[in-house]
């Protein structure tokens, strides 16, 4: 049979069934993009490569998965940060028209030109560890004209860079300054879900569900508007207070509930009946010095799927490292190796609701793969600021 290409000599992990699903001493073929033959050396014999690849004896994951970010947006919050040093908390700095509203005032007045300026080294630096697959969500222009910029400039990106963006419209992150809450959620349901949909923007629908921004109520008219247009439902939910958003979310059928530190038994119990991802965001627990941890081994109890995320966003979370993220999911919130890895690949697949083409390593799958420099999958996790990827491979082709 011919194949595009042929990589030998090389460690796989897989991430196909639990774990990482290591295979050593293996090789991978790929055609048109995608994965055709996973197996040991030796393995290929009726294989006839138009290109021979020698790893070198490297480690091959699956091209890594980033299924929560905030990417896109203008302006940076670095003011804001020097602040919080000196003792100003994140609500006095929101009442004094900082925190979301101030991202949302940059984000509106940037033509997408600029708003694509700022936001493509964010990006690059992404694609630089191996990422694949983006989630960006909108919310940071609270009008429809506004998100659907940022939407764009998401899809845009993704092709300009060779990143695969998934696009999430979470028009209800904030209430935007001179509104009401209600009559707010009313516009996102009404006039600016059908639209989005209908111009085929966003794959889900996001919400910001806290005592802060959007009430369960808010939520569930929200997911109904969703479910009406054939779009996914996600939530930021259970982050700072426990609004029991998770719950309602994965009742809705939602692929994920993310951060999630303040989840009841409850909201572990809907999460699992109904395979809800939990999305774990260390970096925001990082940056806002969170010390309630999400309830991780009640979580692997009850089999709930663990994903990792960036969050990328500049007020909680501006962060631009899945490998740095999962080393704060190991330090901080005591994942497993294995489970780091997963959820930078096959568990974010499933969180994306993607878990049929990306995420693991197998005949049928897209060929993304992260090639890299590591003598085991834990120095993926262990080391700090180090960036071990030898290269990326998007479609089947080093990009
Ligand atoms: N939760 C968060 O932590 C971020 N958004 C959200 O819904 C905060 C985003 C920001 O401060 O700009
Ligand atoms: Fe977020």
């Amino acid at each position: 049979m011919h194949v595009d290409t042929l990589w030998s000599n090389v460690h796989l992990m897989t991430l196909d069934g639990e774990g990482l699903g290591v295979l050593r001493d293996a090789v991978l073929a790929a055609t048109d993009g995608r994965i055709v033959h996973v197996g040991p050396a030796g393995s290929d014999a009726h294989l006839q490569p138009t290109t021979r690849i020698d790893g070198e004896g490297r480690w091959v994951s699956p091209g890594l998965i980033d299924c929560h970010t905030h990417l896109v947006y203008a302006g940076n919050r670095a003011n804001e940060f020097e602040q919080r040093l000196q003792g100003v908390s994140y609500a006095e700095i929101a009442r004094a028209g900082g925190g979301i509203v101030s991202t949302v005032r940059a984000t509106r007045a940037a033509s997408p030109k600029q708003l694509a300026h700022e936001s493509r080294p964010r990006l690059l630096a992404m694609r630089a560890e191996g990422v694949t697959t983006i989630e960006i969500k909108s919310g940071y222009g609270l009008t429809l004209q506004d998100e659907r910029k940022q939407l764009q400039v998401a899809r845009a990106l993704g092709e300009e860079c060779r990143v695969n963006v998934v696009p999430t419209f979470l028009g209800a992150h904030a209430v935007p300054p001179g509104r009401e809450a209600q009559e707010y959620t009313d516009e996102v349901c009404e006039v600016m879900i059908p639209a989005i949909a209908a111009e085929g923007l966003a794959e889900a629908v996001d919400i910001f569900c806290e005592n802060i921004a959007f009430s369960p109520a808010q939520a569930q008219q929200v997911f109904e508007a969703a479910r009406q247009h054939g779009l996914a439902i996600k939530i930021h939910a259970e982050q700072l207070s426990n609004q029991h958003g998770a719950e309602l979310a994965a009742k809705h059928g939602a692929l994920s509930a993310d951060h999630i530190e303040h989840l009841d038994d409850a909201g572990i119990a809907a999460m699992r009946a109904a395979g809800t991802v939990a999305v774990l965001l260390p970096g925001a627990y990082y940056f806002t010095r969170e010390t309630v941890l999400p309830p991780i081994q009640k979580l692997r109890d009850a089999g709930v799927p663990i994903a990792l995320a960036t969050d990328s966003n500049p007020g909680t979370s501006p962060l631009t490292s899945p490998l740095l993220t999962m080393n704060m999911g190991a330090t901080l919130f005591r994942l497993t190796v294995d489970e780091c890895i997963a959820g930078f690949t096959r568990e974010a697949a499933r969180a994306l609701g993607r878990s049929d083409r990306i995420g693991r390593l197998a005949a049928g799958m897209e060929c993304d793969l992260a090639i890299w420099d590591i003598e085991a999958p834990a120095d993926l996790v262990y080391r700090i600021g180090f960036n071990p990827l030898h290269v990326r491979i998007w479609r089947g082709q080093p990009a």
